[in-house]
């Protein structure tokens, strides 16, 4: 079909808008098939920007530029009326200005390009959760990750209708008078990227990176920034949250959702293979959770995407066996390093290459005898990505395209916390959990900064949303606490968590890492506790901070010895740590939000000092 087969007449107004802006060479209606995919992996092929894989069936590596590698977080906008609406921890400008300048950049960008129209949908065609949108993007990589990360093409059309949302994508380098990539991934300068949304006008404007959330923009820009501000204006919650189903040995279903920073094995936890026998761990999402009330008054999830978009390095056979499985076959790799025999390869894959390998700059080197490399000098870059079709993943739940959802039990919060927060401990209620909420964060280490002043502080995460939130985050809080409000039978609502698989103890030789707990597998004994405390078992003990597991009750049937002696320890409420925890609350992260801060946030913190100093 062409531009002038659009059946919808503001669609079909805003692509010829856009057309006229960018001037594209041609412009084609994706229609979503096989036979398109594999004509534009030839496109990419035949220009040297990708490889095929004679060792993964129908799959590709592609390398990006060196300058465009990630998210751009400075260069990612929330450009509501006023800077208020955005909030402290939103990049702002004035969205009339923004558009200027944008409009400046998009003005012939497209020239020597193809304009690609693909309508998709977020979430299983036809649920009531899910939503639409339009990505026109001069990037078949762009195409490419959009057919394995939503549901795109023909099939899409009956349900649009004029509440689909806009998403504009250009990568930012024309090209003139018959020039060519040769074999460059196209991008702009980073001062010159903008990933923008327009939150009043559910608009999203992307221009000058080709990588990841910048460019496949149903991703965080839709279904997180600009599906959080229609979550809030229509009672729901769009999180960047995993769903997973937890079977017990006796057959009974719990679903459950979490919220974890990068770097805390989210994706693992949604894949996890559990250690205790007759448990089972299926997954639904591994990345972002909208959540509706249903008819019964408890809250139903949907996984808004239809593959994976996982960081490559560190995920081994050990780590995620259903990841690497997920990624073995319709795969795009991007950043991996390339084997001499057609395979990909990075760090923490859990084996040594062997010969010379292609890295992600292109270069040929030889391999090294392990599967680690110095900083700076990986074969495959740090963020280097698998896109993976959720439906290969050999865990993926039976119901994970569920029109109506999953009923959600518990919700999980977690990071990196090498002291202070326990193993695992429950919020008292609703409100409780969203203070849980507003304080997730991850201890900042060596290894995450350059900045020794900062080591041992935490980087806080509310939610694991800061950087996907599309308003003010103290107005996301107050959202949260509406929901809860909301909620027709307050014991419907799941029950909240607080987990931390991190904490450490460099002290204990005997301690794998220094690590207290073994987690991965061994997490399901975490999960075991937390679906009987959803049926409300006599599991737990009362403690100032919350509802902990009581003596025995985390199963450690097959755990190493040295786990079951440091146990008792991560149990235990620390209650100095979680003095200075308070003050560093209470000084340093709720100022932030001023006068946005709710103050049911403020009276749980003061409660919780109260309890501290019983
Ligand atoms: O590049 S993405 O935003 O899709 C992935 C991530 O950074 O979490
Ligand atoms: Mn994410």
């Amino acid at each position: 079909m062409t531009v002038n087969d659009i059946k919808n007449a503001k669609v079909k107004a805003w692509v010829e808008e856009c057309v006229k802006m960018c001037e594209p060479d041609q412009v084609v209606v994706c229609d979503g098939s096989t036979a398109e995919y594999d004509r534009l992996v030839k496109i990419c092929v035949d220009a040297g920007l990708a490889t095929p894989l004679a060792k993964k069936p129908h799959s590709y590596l592609f390398r990006s530029d060196p300058s465009d590698v990630a998210r751009v977080e400075k260069r990612t906008f929330i450009a509501a009326k006023t800077q208020e609406a955005a909030g402290p921890t939103n990049n702002w400008i004035d969205p009339a200005e923004l558009k200027a300048t944008m409009k400046g950049l998009y003005k012939g960008c497209m020239h020597g390009r193809t304009m690609y129209v693909i309508p998709f949908c977020m979430g299983p065609l036809g649920s009531p959760i899910a939503k639409y949108g339009i990505e026109l993007t001069d990037s078949e990589y762009v195409v490419l990750n959009m057919d394995i990360m939503t549901r795109a093409g023909e099939k899409v059309w009956k349900y649009i209708d004029d509440n689909f949302i806009p998403c504009l994508h250009s990568v930012g380098k024309p090209l003139n008078n018959g020039e060519k990539d040769n074999g460059v991934w196209a991008c702009a300068p980073v001062e010159q990227k903008y990933i923008s949304q327009f939150p009043e006008e559910h608009l999203i404007w992307s221009y000058g990176s080709g990588y990841g959330g910048n460019a496949l923009l149903g991703k965080k820009c839709f279904a997180l920034r600009i599906a959080s501000v229609l979550a809030r204006e229509e009672g729901w919650l769009a999180e960047h949250m995993l769903i997973l189903k937890l079977t017990n040995p006796q057959g009974e279903v719990k679903y459950v959702t979490g919220a974890f920073p990068s770097a805390c094995g989210k994706t693992n936890l949604a894949m996890l293979i559990p250690t205790i026998p007759g448990w089972k761990v299926e997954t639904v999402g591994d990345d972002i959770a909208w959540m509706k009330f249903g008819k019964d008054g408890r809250l139903y999830a949907i996984n808004p995407e239809a593959g994976f978009f996982g960081v490559a390095p560190g995920t081994s056979a050990q780590s995620n066996k259903n990841a690497l499985e997920a990624a073995s076959k319709n795969t795009i790799f991007t950043n991996c390093a390339l084997t001499e025999d057609g395979d990909v390869w990075w760090e923490g894959i859990g084996y040594p290459a062997k010969g010379k390998l292609v890295d992600w700059k292109g270069n040929t080197r030889d391999a090294l005898p392990k599967d680690k490399s110095p900083k700076g000098e990986e074969f495959a870059h740090p963020n280097a990505r698998f896109t993976a079709p959720a439906k290969q993943c050999p865990c993926i739940a039976s119901d994970w395209e569920s029109p109506e959802g999953v009923p959600i039990s518990a919700i999980l919060f977690g990071g990196r916390r090498p002291s202070t927060i326990p193993l695992v401990h429950q919020s008292r209620d609703w409100n409780h959990g969203v203070f849980l909420g507003s304080i997730v964060g991850s201890e900042i280490t060596a290894a995450s900064t350059i900045d020794a002043s900062q080591v041992g502080k935490i980087r806080r995460d509310p939610f694991a949303i800061l950087p996907f939130c599309g308003y003010n985050m103290g107005d996301y809080f107050q959202h949260w606490i509406d929901v809860g409000n909301a909620a027709k039978d307050k014991d419907l609502l799941p029950k909240i968590f607080y987990v931390n698989w991190f904490r450490k103890d460099d002290n204990n030789a005997e301690l794998p890492g220094g690590f207290m707990w073994p987690g991965y597998g061994d997490n399901s004994r975490v999960l075991e506790w937390i679906f009987d405390r959803c049926d409300g078992k006599d599991n737990f003990i009362d403690t100032p901070i919350g509802y902990m597991p009581k003596e025995g009750a985390i199963n450690t049937d097959g755990l190493a010895d040295y786990y079951k002696k440091t146990l008792p320890e991560i149990l235990k409420v620390d209650v100095e740590g979680w003095k200075k925890e308070v003050k560093d609350i209470r000084e340093n992260h709720y100022p932030k939000f001023g006068k946005h801060l709710p103050k049911e946030l403020t009276a749980i913190l003061d409660e919780l000092e109260a309890r501290l100093n019983k």
